[in-house]
């Protein structure tokens, strides 16, 4: 039985990678944070849906109480277990929020890698342990060539990219000095009904099913015309074990190849939930009308704006298609929307009063 260990465990991706590992066989370790409150909601599923506490049943899936920041924990633990394979994706995963905290940020997503490599280094575990650093399309930033390839060269525009091209070339470093399995998966947006809620893509959805249901009155968002890639999390979660599966250690782009607005992510949840949007004015004073009921359901809030925007991100997955033998678009971007309105308008039906959010 091969033995894995996922940082970022509790996140939209670790909560897949789990899953997905388990159905392979896999014994699964996760790290996990202390907090005070309760942190391993993405989790549940494998406690409660049938077929996985079947397979938790059957396997072994065990939680380590962890921090990436902190070498020595880190250390004992990957010396415990001895893993085959690393999944780094513990990451402060907010771009907007690392302008806030660029200093944490670095510390856990640029720091927090070298911990990872040097663990496996000291232990003496560099021909047992693979591991996959999540690097991201946040590296290319403000665009050089388009669509973005494994060649094109990096610009990032935020402290959280930043830190994350010190987790790529770290990666990089680490195979080229010490021959390792290490290796960056430069994933475009991918997101899920299981994504933070702070994020572009499921705060529309939430938002428009509270909406829908009049459990909110209105939308506030930022940069309306950002383009991104956006694929299904489920499916890229499948690409970073095949990443680790290859014959040679490589870096890969993943993403979709498809691009659409911020926009358009709104305009396609509302109609999922029955309503139509029609928009008036511009800038800051640009509103999203229910067209049935004149309603005013979306604005723009300065407040969500980035001192340094990313307005496009276009991937070109074709390396992946290849050599990996990956299928991009399995989930369409329709699809996409669809499933996660679906499960919001679920979701907010059990929903007694609205959360109000800080972001
Ligand atoms: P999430 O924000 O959903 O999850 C991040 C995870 O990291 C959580 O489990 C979080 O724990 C954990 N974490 C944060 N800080 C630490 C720390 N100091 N020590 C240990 N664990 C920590 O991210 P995603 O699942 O969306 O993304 C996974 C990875 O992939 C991240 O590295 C992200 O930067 C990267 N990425 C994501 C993309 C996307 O579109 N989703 C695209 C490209 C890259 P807790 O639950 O306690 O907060
Ligand atoms: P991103 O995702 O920054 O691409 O990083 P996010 O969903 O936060 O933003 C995407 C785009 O939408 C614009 N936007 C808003 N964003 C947020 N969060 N909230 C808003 O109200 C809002 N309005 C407009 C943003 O300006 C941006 O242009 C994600 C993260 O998962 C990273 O960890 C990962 O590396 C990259 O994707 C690839």
């Amino acid at each position: 039985m091969k033995k894995a260990l996922i940082t970022g465990v509790t996140g939209q991706d670790g909560s897949y990678l789990a899953e997905f590992l388990l159905e392979k066989g896999y014994e699964v370790h996760g790290l996990i944070r202390r907090s005070s409150s309760y942190n391993q909601e993405r989790l549940e599923d494998l406690l409660t849906d049938e077929e996985a506490k079947a397979l938790l049943e059957n396997s072994n899936f065990h939680l380590h109480y962890g921090d990436v920041t902190d070498a020595l924990n880190v250390t004992r633990i990957i010396g415990e277990i001895k893993p085959d394979e690393i999944y780094n994706l513990a990451a402060q995963s907010h771009v907007r929020v690392s302008f806030d905290m660029p200093g944490y940020t670095l510390d856990v997503d640029g720091k927090g890698t070298l911990n990872i490599l040097e663990a496996v280094r000291i232990l003496g575990l560099t021909e047992k342990t693979r591991i996959y650093q999540a690097s991201t399309s946040e590296l290319f930033g403000k665009v050089q060539e388009v669509p973005q390839k494994e060649t094109t060269p990096f610009y990032p525009r935020s402290p959280y990219g930043v830190a994350k091209i010190y987790g790529f070339w770290i990666t990089k470093n680490y195979r080229e000095s010490y021959n390792m399995f290490a290796v960056n998966g430069i994933l475009f947006n991918h997101e899920s009904e299981r994504r933070g809620e702070t994020f572009v893509t499921r705060k529309i959805t939430l938002g428009a099913a509270r909406i829908a249901q009049g459990k909110q009155e209105k939308l506030k968002l930022g940069n309306l015309e950002s383009l991104r890639d956006w694929g299904y999390a489920k499916d890229y979660v499948e690409c970073m074990w095949l990443i680790l599966q290859h014959d040679k250690p490589e870096d890969f782009v993943i993403a979709t190849g498809e691009m659409h607005s911020v926009r358009k992510f709104v305009e396609l949840s509302f109609k999922h939930t029955g309503i139509e949007i029609e928009w008036t004015g511009s800038g800051v004073d640009e509103k999203g009308i229910n067209k049935a009921t004149g309603e005013v359901i979306v604005e723009v809030d300065p407040k969500f704006f980035r001192p340094a925007e990313v307005e496009q991100l276009l991937g070109d997955p074709k390396k992946a298609k290849t050599l990996l033998n990956w299928n991009p678009t399995k989930t369409s971007f329709e699809e996409l929307v669809r499933i996660m309105v679906t499960e919001d308008m679920k979701k907010v039906e059990t929903e007694e009063k609205v959360k109000k959010m800080f972001d």
